[in-house]
């Protein structure tokens, strides 16, 4: 296998480009993509300054390193989730990485800095972890953006990802989410701008990326994410990759091309009517934000293994 730019050893095959690439061109690839990405949808302005949520998983530090290398001034951030070894592992290699390349690393820990970790939040909530993680994730991140003056906020979301969210939102119509699904949100009241540099990459292709430029991140899947519709979305947009390489990369930008803009007015309508939460000032449509209700009502509650909300028996 050669490499389609120099004919040199190869050392991955992109089917979707109909390309092969050396490790040389194959990070040059990954970072043209990242730069078209920002250019095609306005992401990121010359001389902004970039907070980066990182995981420590592949997609993150990635996101990370390619905007360090393209010249932005990024700023990382990782949130201690208490979600076991998983989180335990993930800020381990998020600070790694940050101690490595000496970037500046922000650091929050939900079970220290705010009384609760995300196993005890969906076993006192009832519901799945996913949706007082994520929530949790976007607040923390959104506040410390505007605190620390940020111009925008980035996450690494890749093409799969995106794919399989685009997937969902349509097997249910989620006209709201259909709306909102755009690979940059422009700052609104309260809200940081939000940008997915990272849209015109696969995992796979995140993976080796990492792996050439020797950075060392969090292998496993998080524990609470096994059997969920996500990953069921993401296999079943596999099985038709495999037979049509290109259908993920179709799927998620003729729909930015031709149907996000159907759904805009809609998402707009909803943000209508935001005031900013009684407690800590974010905009939310109740007096009190969602977040600042969760932290009441999990804050002090005794905490509960990982094991037994895997295993669903406190939910
Ligand atoms: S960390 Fe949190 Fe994810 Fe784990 S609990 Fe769900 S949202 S799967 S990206
Ligand atoms: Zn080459
Ligand atoms: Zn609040």
């Amino acid at each position: 296998m050669k490499c389609t730019v120099c004919k040199g050893p190869a050392v991955i095959d992109l089917r979707r480009h109909n390309a092969n690439f050396c490790p040389e061109h194959f990070t040059k690839f990954c970072r043209d993509q990242v730069t078209k990405a920002i250019d095609d949808h306005d992401m990121i302005a010359p001389g902004q300054r970039v907070l980066v949520a990182v995981s420590g998983g592949k997609d993150s530090l990635a996101l990370w390193d390619l905007l360090v290398a393209l010249g932005y001034e990024a700023e990382g951030m990782t949130i201690g989730l208490g979600i076991g070894d998983y989180s335990e592992a993930s800020t381990a290699a998020a600070v790694a990485y940050a101690e490595s390349r000496g970037l500046p690393l922000r650091r929050i820990d939900l079970r220290a800095d705010y009384g609760y970790d995300i196993p005890t939040a969906a076993a006192v909530t009832r519901r799945v972890p996913c949706s007082s993680c994520g929530m949790s994730k976007r607040h923390l991140i959104d506040a410390a953006a505007l605190e620390g003056g940020f111009d925008v906020v980035a996450t690494g979301h890749n093409l799969d990802d995106e794919a399989a969210v685009l997937l969902g939102n349509v097997l249910h119509w989620q006209t709201e989410y259909l709306g909102r699904q755009v690979p940059a949100l422009p700052a609104r009241d309260g809200f940081p701008r939000k940008v997915k540099p990272l849209v015109r990459l696969s995992e796979r292709e995140t993976a080796a990326y990492c792996v050439l430029r020797g950075i060392d991140y969090i292998v496993e899947e998080c524990p609470m994410a096994a059997g969920n519709r996500h990953l069921r979305y993401k296999e079943a947009l596999n099985a038709i990759e495999a037979g049509s390489p290109g259908t993920k990369h179709a799927f998620y930008f003729e729909f930015l091309a031709k149907a996000a803009g159907h759904f805009q007015p809609e998402a707009a309508a909803a943000q209508d009517g935001l005031t900013a939460c009684a407690r800590c000032g974010a905009p939310t449509t109740g007096e009190v934000c969602a977040f600042c209700r969760l932290v009441e009502r999990v804050e002090g509650a005794d905490p509960v293994p990982v094991e037994l909300v895997r295993s669903g028996r406190r939910r």
